[in-house]
């Protein structure tokens, strides 16, 4: 069995809706099982400001999915629910990314494991200490609450407890 951590987050309403049905399409699944939900935090934009606040969450999954494989549903689901690809870093309805798959550090076609972003985001970290804080990111070799405590107050604060449970 392998095991990921990966990040949810949607900027167009119905945004909470959006992270149910991505959620309801990966537990029907019949090779992934959901293992821990995180708090939905309430999160304003990273790298383009220019739209509305975001919900983020994290997930641990177990799956006997290879990598690649976790990444195509991943983005069938993105397509399932209406994801449409113009600005980078743009408005979405859905956006699924893998943060880390067991301890590797691999890069398969665009795929990048760990995510090269994980550890310096706040909308990624918060949700993530609150199910895994001692879990060590491969690579940076670093747990997610040390690189928590080492975030500017200022980008913690852009991440506030929305809903405890979906
Ligand atoms: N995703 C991005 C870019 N910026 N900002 C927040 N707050 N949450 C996100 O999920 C997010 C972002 C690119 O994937
Ligand atoms: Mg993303
Ligand atoms: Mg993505």
């Amino acid at each position: 069995m392998n095991q990921a951590f990966i990040a949810l987050g949607t900027n167009i309403e119905p945004r909470e809706e959006y992270l149910i049905q991505a959620i309801d399409i990966l537990r029907a699944n019949p090779n992934i099982t959901i293992s821990k939900k995180s708090s939905i935090y309430e999160t304003a934009p990273v790298g383009y400001q220019n739209q509305a606040d975001f919900l983020n969450m994290v997930l641990d999954l177990k799956t006997s999915l290879s990598s690649m494989d976790l990444l195509r549903v991943c983005q069938h689901i993105e397509t399932e629910l209406g994801r449409k690809r113009d600005i980078r870093f743009g408005p979405r309805t859905i956006d699924l990314d893998i943060l880390t798959f067991n301890h590797e550090n691999s890069t398969v076609e665009r795929l990048i494991i760990p995510h090269p972003r994980m550890h310096e985001r706040a909308f990624v970290l918060i949700p993530l200490a609150e199910i895994a804080p001692g879990f060590v990111i491969p690579v940076y070799e670093k747990s997610v609450e040390s690189y928590l405590g080492e975030l500017p107050e200022s980008d913690k604060a852009d991440v506030r407890l929305w809903k405890t449970e979906v």
